[in-house]
This record gives C-alpha cells, sequence and structure tokens, in this order.
C-alpha cells in the first residue's frame, strides 16, 4: 500500500510502514479538536533520498523516503521548521506552496536557497489565520490542501527533482477543521501517478463510512482532470457544504493541472455502498496510457465485498496502451 496513513498511526506517531508517507507527528491535530492555535513551532527533519528506479524521495527518517513524500500537516498560525539533509550527490532543495517563508528558505537557486550535496540546511514555514480587513472583508490565512517540492535538481525550477519524485502534500488546517480517518496523495506528475502507471499505481483502501482525505497535486508539463468514482464533494477549501444554503459548486472532476493543488473529504461509499471504484485523469489518452489507480472500499468490518476482487483482478490484467 503506496502512500496511505491512517489517523490512528499519525496519532500515535508509530511508524506507517517502509512505503507510507508519515505524517508530521509533532504537528497532529486532534481528533475531537479543542486545540487552539499556539502559534507554536514544530522542528522535523527531513531527508532526500536516492530510491530505486532512477526516483528520488523525501522522508522523515533515514530509509524512508517515499515518493510522494510525507504529508506535512500543521495548523494555521503554526511555523514549520525543516532541517532538510540532502544525501544525494545533486543540488536539491524544498520549496513550499501557500505558506509564508523569507527569501533564505525560498528552496529557488534565484535566492541561493538549496543544499549543496551532502549539506543540510534549514528551511522554515510560516503560516497565518485569516484576518479582518477594512469593508468587513477579510485577508485569507493559510489554510489548505497546499503541496511542496523540489526547486533545484536539474534546472533552477527543479524540474529534474520533480520529474524524479521530490513531491509532497502540505496541509495547513484551520481549528474547527474535521479530521480524516485516512489519507491519501495523488500525484499527477507528467503521464504517471505517483511517478507510477496502471496497473502498478497506488489502490488506496478503507472501510464503509470511514472519513477519507484527498489530496490532489498536479506536476510536469501536461494538464489532467482529477475524477473519483462515485464520490463527490464541495469545490471550496474543505470540500464540505458548511450548510444547506452553502452555494459551493459540488462537483467529481477537477483540472489538476502543473503547480495546482487541492484536497477534501469523503465518506467511502457513502450512498453507494462497498466497492472498488476507480481515479483516474479524465483525459482520455491519459486513462488509457495508465494514469488509473483504485480505491477500494471494504465494507464496514473490513472484509472485501463481493465482486472487489474480480475487479482488482480485472484492472490487472487489463491492457493500457503503454503496455
Ligand atoms: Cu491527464
Amino acid at each position: 500500500m503506496d502512500n496511505v496513513v491512517t489517523r490512528r498511526s499519525m496519532l500515535a506517531g508509530a511508524a506507517a510502514g517502509l512505503a507510507a508517507p508519515v505524517v508530521v507527528t509533532a504537528a497532529a491535530p486532534t481528533a475531537a479538536s479543542t486545540a487552539t492555535t499556539t502559534g507554536a513551532t514544530r522542528k522535523i527533519t527531513m531527508y532526500a533520498e536516492a530510491l530505486p528506479g532512477n526516483l528520488i524521495g523525501y522522508g522523515l527518517a533515514p530509509g524512508q523516503a517515499t515518493v510522494p513524500g510525507p504529508i506535512l500537516e500543521i495548523w494555521e498560525g503554526d511555523t514549520l521548521e525543516i532541517d532538510l539533509v540532502n544525501t544525494t550527490t545533486q543540488r536539491l532543495s524544498i520549496h513550499p506552496h501557500g505558506v509564508d517563508y523569507s527569501v533564505d528558505s525560498d528552496g529557488s537557486p534565484l535566492n541561493a536557497s538549496f543544499n549543496n550535496p551532502g549539506e543540510t540546511r534549514k528551511y522554515i514555514w510560516r503560516t497565518r489565520e485569516s484576518t479582518p480587513a477594512l469593508g468587513r472583508k477579510f485577508m485569507p490565512g493559510s489554510a489548505g490542501y497546499w503541496h511542496y517540492h523540489d526547486h533545484a535538481l536539474g534546472t533552477d525550477h527543479g524540474t529534474g527533482g520533480v520529474a524524479r519524485g521530490l513531491y509532497g502534500a502540505l496541509i495547513v488546517r484551520r481549528r474547527g477543521d474535521i479530521l480524516p480517518d485516512k489519507q491519501f496523495t495523488v500525484v499527477f506528475n507528467d503521464m504517471m501517478i505517483n511517478n507510477k502507471l496502471a496497473p502498478d499505481t497506488p489502490m488506496f483502501e478503507a472501510n464503509l463510512g470511514e472519513r477519507v482525505e484527498w489530496i490532489a497535486i498536479g506536476h510536469g508539463a501536461t494538464f489532467h482532470t482529477f475524477h473519483l468514482h462515485a464520490h463527490r464533494w464541495a469545490d471550496n477549501r474543505t470540500g464540505m457544504l458548511e450548510g444547506p444554503n452553502d452555494p459551493s459548486l459540488v462537483i467529481d472532476n477537477k483540472d489538476l493541472n502543473p503547480g495546482s493543488s487541492f484536497g477534501f473529504q469523503v465518506l467511502a461509499g457513502d450512498g453507494v455502498g462497498p466497492g472498488v471504484w476507480m481515479y483516474h485523469c479524465h483525459v482520455q489518452f491519459h486513462a488509457d496510457g495508465g494514469m488509473v489507480g483504485l480505491f477500494l472500499v471494504r465494507n464496514a468490518d473490513g472484509s472485501m465485498p463481493p465482486g472487489a476482487q474480480e475487479a482488482i483482478d480485472r484492472f490487472h490484467n487489463h491492457q493500457h496502451s503503454h503496455d
């Protein structure tokens, strides 16, 4: 199982397995959220490491790099301090979207903000809450489904690092946000999902009714559309409606273009039941080319629903045009 972390493992700070991203445990909001934003500074160490298949990944401990990298998660108002260790032989960096940082944490060669081979460098990401402004308007806070990536490997824009897997999800939560049971990171990177093609793309799993958070990120040089079968969400910050009159558009398909990201939560199989559901790029030749993965919704007790294994087998035997 790639790129899946359970809320339980996150809260416990347990190792989630070699292939699974680990959420920043120090930043873990609690489920029954009475936590307040404290303006706290969370400190982590990340390791950029070469991986098999010419990939490079970020990890939270030596030997634990993954593609995508770990989900980094903090409360709006808090600061994340990252000591990035470059264990590779190439210049690289970490550059965030959606948060505040000074030029020396920019992660770009333009600002001489990168790690030389073997070097450790500190990057500081700040966040802030929404504040009232004139005219009863508000300045936006930092809360959102963001992402981070290399900005120095190969070119001054990190084109080589991004292509090889140096990317991951960054979530800034607002106080009161509902926390998920499980989290999945889906990165449409050129013509691949998480640098894989079907049938090797991630199969995400949840039990019926579990609250599942999807973080979708676009990279590379190609435009995509993300579609999830049998589930839908509101096209706003959280993916949820705030009430019956919330005018947010409800969708099940959304543009996912280079540098963009969004997230949402669904209740697995809500209204449709357990089964095997596809997520895929809806550009037809991209889907045909292997930009397809599976979302297995098990029965509430964790058992396999009828027909699910057959569907999975069908997926693995399916011919994509890249075969
Ligand atoms: Cu596509």
